[in-house]
């Protein structure tokens, strides 16, 4: 990409958000809330940012250096044989955003001593993707330190040895140090979630093989949906065919969908766009299942597109915000509808649940961000004060059911409440930094000047 490429393109998106903004603010449907009440911002946002610290405290008085704490038996946890400190990488830009400047200093030192990815370990492409490799290009935006940026771009080189294959889709792990694949068994979510970072590498390398490279991968996966344009839950990368013809925007699929978007805003792309717009009236005409009580996505098979079931969960809520960043507005409101009263349901929304019976199909709880990410997007486009109120109520659920004694844990069953030894990473870098967006005023982050990659990093548009 040339700078004059580059400073085209943040011309026409600032054009083209100066009308998309004006156009997403006209129509929005009323959310399912008792009665309003004024959200204290202030105080949510700093209650939001006492937790981070809260959390970050338990991890480094007993996980200090590890990917992730247990947060139950307070042991320290390791992904692979050696640590690619999971944790720190993911969280160090929510630390950026919540004006946490010591914690972000001793991450950083912490990041600069110990992160070596010449490790001779099989990693899971898509995961260290989303979280390492896109946490170090956000901190190299947020904080300008161009070491950040040698370690992306030396991460983003080893993990690139995973697209050597066939058809150019990665495989799903590969050896950092060795750059032997496996895992051709695969899905669009992992096949597809990569050119948000790839493009950013390139963006800041000058080099564009990061973003050919993911785009072949992305072009590759768009070549095998159904005549319906859905795209299957099952694909063999070395074979290029398809394994599994169920459809939906859940785990598997979802960021594929969010990528073919937000790659289109974040580079200006036609191709992306010419795949998207497709993709998403597919999604909206077959997934889509209006019932009494509101709007959800199902399971479907792509060449019939009969819903074949009719489940949804807590990774599925990304969806309002990605209809948000689609300018669908009404839909998107509809859908944080329903993902608020999936929450509320249990108090705590669960992994999966049948939104026709209302069971609960799947009761785990990971403390996921999707349904206050979603949320956080519609109060940036309608400053409805309700998107305030699910946030606060959510989040004061979350403290209320998941918070423990050094940090936060997972629920095994969100109908017991009975906690689980586990906290991701992305409890960090996403369900506690869209929370704290969603409250904070200062103004740091202009929410219409970024794209988040699928794990909550943003990155500057234009
Ligand atoms: C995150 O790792 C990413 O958001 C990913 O796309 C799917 N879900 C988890 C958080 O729920």
């Amino acid at each position: 990409m040339t700078k004059t490429h580059i400073l085209s393109v943040s011309f026409i998106l600032m054009i083209a958000f100066t009308f998309s903004i004006k156009a997403q603010t006209r129509e929005t449907t009323p959310i399912l809330l008792e009665k309003s009440q004024a959200v204290d911002k202030k105080a949510m946002a700093n209650k939001v940012k006492a937790e981070f610290v809260h959390s970050w405290n338990g991890y480094k008085k007993y996980a200090w250096g590890y990917d992730a704490l247990l947060p139950l038996t307070l042991k320290p946890h390791n992904w692979y044989k050696k640590s690619l400190l999971m944790t720190p990488v993911d969280a160090f830009d929510t630390m950026i955003l919540m004006d946490l400047t010591d914690q972000a200093k001793e991450a950083k030192e912490l990041i600069f001593k110990n992160l070596d990815f010449n490790v001779d370990m099989d990693v899971q492409n898509f995961e260290v993707s989303i979280r390492i490799f896109g946490g170090l290009l956000s901190a190299y935006e947020l904080d300008g330190d161009r070491r950040f940026l040698s370690l992306a771009e030396d991460l983003g080189k080893r993990l690139m040895k995973a697209f050597n294959s066939p058809t150019g889709m990665p495989y799903r792990f590969v050896n950092l140090k060795t750059g032997a694949t496996s895992g051709p068994e695969s899905n669009p979510a992992e096949i597809g979630t990569y050119l948000v970072e790839y493009g950013t590498l390139s963006k800041h390398t000058g080099n564009p093989v990061y973003y050919q490279t993911a785009m072949k991968a992305m072009t590759a996966l768009y070549a095998l949906r159904s005549p319906l344009n859905l795209t299957a839950e099952g694909i063999n990368i070395e074979t290029g065919k398809v394994t599994n013809p169920i459809s939906h925007i859940s785990g598997g699929i979802d960021s594929y969908l969010e990528y073919m978007l937000k790659g289109s805003i974040l580079f200006n792309d036609k191709q992306l766009s010419d795949m998207w717009i497709p993709t998403a009236a597919a999604v909206n005409k077959y997934l889509a299942d209006q019932t009494p009580d509101g709007l959800w996505y199902g399971h479907a098979d792509m060449y019939t597109g009969k819903i074949s079931e009719t489940s949804y969960g807590a990774l599925d809520a990304f969806f309002s915000g990605t209809l948000a960043l689609n300018n669908d507005m009404k839909r998107s409101a509809d859908l944080q509808n329903s993902n608020y009263s999936m929450w509320m349901q249990n108090d705590i929304e669960p992994e999966s649940m049948n939104y026709v019976t209302k069971k609960v199909e799947n009761g785990s709880y990971a403390l996921r961000p999707e349904n206050i990410e979603g949320a956080y997007y519609l109060y940036q486009y309608t400053h409805d004060e309700r998107y305030l109120e699910m946030g606060k109520a959510m989040f004061d659920n979350l403290v209320k059911y998941c918070r423990t004694d050094e940090a936060y844990a997972a629920l095994k069953d969100v109908r017991t409440k009975e906690k689980r030894d586990y906290m991701e990473s992305f409890f960090f870098a996403e369900t506690l930094k869209y929370a704290f967006l969603l409250f904070d005023d200062s103004g740091k982050l202009n929410f219409h000047k970024v794209i988040f990659n699928t794990e909550a990093h943003p990155y500057k548009r234009g």
